[in-house]
């Protein structure tokens, strides 16, 4: 069997460029998708409607008002789609469960047909082979936990525990790995703080309680998951932590603040049983924490498996001046407006980086993947890691022979392919890849503008085609070998 020390470079090119890289015996080559992103079907077989339905049907929230009421048409195309998987070679598939297809309002009873499409999903794959790795949620709350006040209220993670168990109790005997959140970050901040994620609201007070309501139904969902799962599966969370830098002396207190509002308000609770009193200090004006309920910070603090890990690019912060134009470049969903960070944002700008960039205006700096894998085997190293996202939206442009000749995207995943390995061989517990997106697929503020598939949709038939980056990243992931 491979072990990590047994990996071998080739050629070590410092942009990140290589190939021939083997990857241990038993690396998961998986790739995601996200209920809201792809299924469609938005109100079929009783499904409820979520925030991102409403949010989507708001004139002027998401791009050229699209919405995911088709979205890939996953919903009615399961059997294709796992076929296109096992076509693949593909060795896991992340997914996520729509909560308001299980609960159409939230809580109470269980709307059985959005169970069955779900148990039906994970038999598909492991019927090919595929791991299923199943995350409870990806942002799109019930609308009536919205209305009964969304994740500021603490009613949303009591609410969460309950969804959790029914969810344990269905596919607990079958999935592979549980995940219960997407992203928190996103869901609090740019649902509650910046408002350019639905819910959409503007309130900084609002979005440090739904970091903390998130956090708390992580811990309970967590243990609801494992009280009620039959089987034996893995447990683990995804984070999308922010890698930060900075382009001059003195701005040690902007990353600090940054890092104290993006990562370490997620990891420190889960992972340690405590939040950062810097976060705290740094955010007294806003709030006083007193969401907080003793016995809170046990419950959210449970063993996990693995630790999600979606990365994409960097940010690059300094210390703001209050005086000159705030500089609002991040590379994150215009995370940088200032709104998403509760408590800094009279204090710190996102500056401009360099290129190369992706479609998103995102810059491309696989070191950043390095660096971060680094930092979390440094900062918690007994925890096994999996990069859980990966990957990159460009302009396709499909040949006349209807072929998807994405260079620029095989370049991408080649690079940050090779970051994870020279973190593999610098001792990290990485676990596995799963390359954000299987299909080009609603990407929320910006719709259907911005293509992160692996496999293209053409939005007009919901034909799908394999690019050229999907034949790359099965070559991958039916060899273990970084292909040229
Ligand atoms: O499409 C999103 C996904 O839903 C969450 N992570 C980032 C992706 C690209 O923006």
């Amino acid at each position: 069997m491979n072990t990590v020390t047994e990996l071998h470079t080739h050629g070590g090119a410092a942009d990140y460029r290589d190939h021939g890289l083997i990857f241990p015996r038993g690396f998961v080559f998986g790739s995601a998708t996200a209920s809201y992103q792809v299924e469609g079907a938005f109100d079929e077989d009783g499904r409820g409607p979520s925030i991102w339905d409403t949010f989507s049907k708001t004139p002027g929230k998401v791009w050229n008002g699209d919405t995911g009421d088709v979205a890939c048409d996953h919903y009615h195309r399961q059997g294709a789609d796992l076929d296109l998987m096992k076509e693949l070679g593909l060795g896991a598939y992340r997914f996520s469960i729509a909560w308001p297809r299980i609960q159409p309002t939230g809580t109470g009873a269980v709307n059985q047909p959005g169970v069955d499409f779900y148990s039906r999903l994970v038999d598909g794959l492991l019927e090919r082979g595929i791991r299923p790795v199943a995350t409870l949620y990806h942002w799109d709350l019930p609308q009536a936990l919205e209305d009964a006040g969304g994740w500021p209220a603490r009613g949303t993670a009591d609410a969460f525990e309950e969804y959790a168990a029914i969810m344990g109790r269905a596919l607990g005997d079958r999935v592979h790995t549980w995940t219960t959140l997407n992203e928190p970050w996103c869901s609090a901040y740019l649902g509650y703080g910046q408002g350019g994620h639905a819910p959409g609201r503007h309130e900084p007070a609002a979005a440090l309680a739904a970091v903390h309501h998130l956090n708390l139904a992580h811990g309970r969902g967590l243990q609801a998951l494992r009280a009620t799962s039959a089987g034996d599966p893995e447990y683990s969370v995804t984070l999308n932590f922010h890698v930060l830098r900075t382009d001059g002396p003195g701005n040690d207190d902007a990353i600090r603040r940054i890092d104290g509002l993006a990562n370490r308000v997620f990891t420190h609770p889960m992972l340690r049983g405590e939040y950062p009193a810097d976060v705290i200090a740094d955010t007294a004006a806003v709030t006083d924490w007193e969401f907080v309920k003793d016995g809170d910070l046990d419950a959210v603090c449970q063993p996990i498996d693995v630790l999600g890990v979606n990365y994409y690019s960097t940010a690059t912060v300094r210390l703001w001046d209050g005086t000159s134009p705030r500089q609002q470049n991040d590379g994150h969903k215009g995370a940088s407006d200032g709104t998403a960070w509760p408590g800094s944002h009279e204090l710190v700008e996102f500056v401009e980086q360099p290129g190369p960039f992706t479609a998103m205006g995102w810059n491309i700096a696989p070191d950043g993947l390095e660096n971060l894998l680094m930092s979390l085997h440094e900062q918690f190293p007994h925890q096994p890691l999996m990069v859980t996202e990966n990957g990159a939206a460009f302009d396709d442009v499909v040949a006349a022979d209807g072929s998807v000749p994405d260079a620029d995207r095989i370049d991408y995943l080649r690079r940050h392919f090779t970051a994870a390995h020279r973190a593999l061989s610098r001792g990290v517990d990485l676990r596995g890849y799963f390359v954000w997106s299987l299909l080009d697929n609603f990407e929320w503020g910006y719709g259907y503008a911005k293509r992160f598939g692996i496999v293209r949709v053409d939005f007009d038939t919901l034909e799908r085609a394999v690019k050229d980056s999907g034949r790359w990243y099965s070559r991958l992931a039916t060899t273990g070998v970084l292909p040229e």
